[in-house]
């Protein structure tokens, strides 16, 4: 049996559960939603913020729809605007004429989501282009601290907090002070890539992961505008899987008019799947409600068709496995056409696969299909079909004993 007390590392049980979860429906909505704008300055007015007919139901039921297991929203943005009636500031819908200031769209999210069965999480700009304290670190940092406060206590379990780091360039927050706010009250929630992150920005907005997407780390990129800015992570554990974010409109966080050209295709969301869950990451997917407070019919129709298709390739494997030890073989009761391999190791026990390949048999003789380094939590493999009845995994070079949870192999046709 495997050893828990290994010394490689592991992920914490909440990590763990965490990358269980691999698709995120991300959510940018706020004043930028009514300026056809990405990055608002903080002047807008909240008398433009007016999405008559929102319903945070109909954005949640949409990610469950279409298979994503946690919701993040964006409760405050880079131009300070609050999605929360916050008593730090007037600048949150309560000054807003939506719901005659009595609205609160982080209470309605989380309650679809408990409703709807998936996790809830946050997203709080620490750059706040409205805040006039922001320019005195020691005020902002209180100011921040607050806001977190609120939204840590008040929405009840969340799974994520989101740290952006766009805009905080050369900027220090008081990491300290925001950690134990999150240890404090949301024990069990992943933090994102700043303070103490327990988990990692991939470092693109693209939503792909590198071959191999190694689950430790010792830093990460922190923002898309200071290229190469490496962040160490001397306080994070060495497991810190990492989160791929990316808009379901091409470049587009927020909502604008006449954008729906700018869908990603099944196509490319089915390569971006491939290249995030299907290389052990986590996927994050923003899709954004327009102006109505309403996510757009081609959207919603887009992301499900999406959950669809990964349903029709992945839930119905022709057969699987588990095994430990350096070759794990699976049998098929006669010949099949196979064109997709999951693997995945007991992460639980560490990441300690560094070389595998996979062979099929074909008449008398094995036919390599895959040669790869990290499998992790999981790996898609896909090639040419092929008609085989065995199919063998070989690791071929491991730290300790290899534990593979799943091995199952797929006719996607
Ligand atoms: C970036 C931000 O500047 C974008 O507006 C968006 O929020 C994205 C997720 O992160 O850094």
């Amino acid at each position: 049996m495997a050893n828990l007390s290994s010394s490689l590392s592991v992920p914490t049980e909440q990590q763990r559960r965490w990358q269980d979860l691999e698709l995120g429906m991300f959510c940018h909505f706020g004043m930028n939603t009514f300026c056809d704008q990405e990055w608002g300055d903080g002047n807008d007015s909240p008398s433009l913020f007016n999405p008559a007919q929102l319903d945070a139901r109909q954005w949640v039921r949409t990610a469950k729809a279409a298979g994503f297991r946690y919701f993040v929203l964006t409760a405050k943005h880079h131009d300070g605007f609050c999605l929360w009636p916050t008593a730090t500031t007037d600048y949150s819908v309560a000054s807003s004429p939506w719901r005659e200031g009595k609205g609160d769209i982080v209470r309605d999210c989380a309650d679809a989501c408990l409703e709807e069965g998936i996790g809830f999480g946050l997203y709080l700009s620490p750059w706040d282009r409205h805040e006039p304290c922001y320019s005195d670190p020691d005020a902002y940092d209180l100011f921040y601290a607050s806001q977190l406060e609120e939204l840590l206590t008040g929405y009840g379990p969340l799974v994520e907090i989101w740290f952006d780091g766009a805009g905080s360039e050369g900027r220090e927050y008081d990491w300290k002070r925001i950690m134990n706010l999150i240890k404090q009250h949301q024990p069990d929630a992943m933090v994102f890539n700043m303070g103490a992150p327990t988990i990692r920005w991939v470092g693109n907005e693209d939503g792909l992961a590198p071959y191999p997407c190694w689950n430790t780390a010792e830093s990460a990129r922190v923002s898309m505008f200071s290229e190469g800015d490496l962040k160490w992570l001397p306080e994070t554990p060495r497991w810190v899987p990492a989160e791929c974010d990316v808009p379901i409109r091409k470049d587009r966080w927020f909502w604008h008019p006449e954008e729906e050209h700018l869908l990603l295709s099944l196509e490319q969301l089915m390569d971006i799947y491939y290249r995030s869950v299907g290389h052990g990451a986590t996927l994050l997917l923003n899709v954004t409600p327009d102006n109505r407070g309403l996510m757009p019919e081609a959207d919603v129709n887009r992301v499900i068709s999406f959950g669809n298709e990964v349903r029709r390739r992945f839930d119905h494997p022709l057969a699987e496995l588990f095994g430990e030890g350096e070759v794990i073989e699976l049998v098929l009761p006669r010949k099949l056409i196979i064109d997709h391999i999951i693997t995945m190791e007991d992460i639980a026990y560490g990441e300690r696969v560094r070389d595998y390949k996979i062979e099929v048999q074909a008449g008398n003789e094995w036919i390599e299909m895959i040669r790869g380094s990290a499998i992790g939590h999981k790996k898609i493999d896909v090639f040419q079909p092929i008609s085989t009845d065995r199919i063998r995994l070989t690791v071929l070079e491991s730290v300790e004993r290899p534990i593979i949870k799943r091995f199952a192999v797929f006719n996607s046709h």
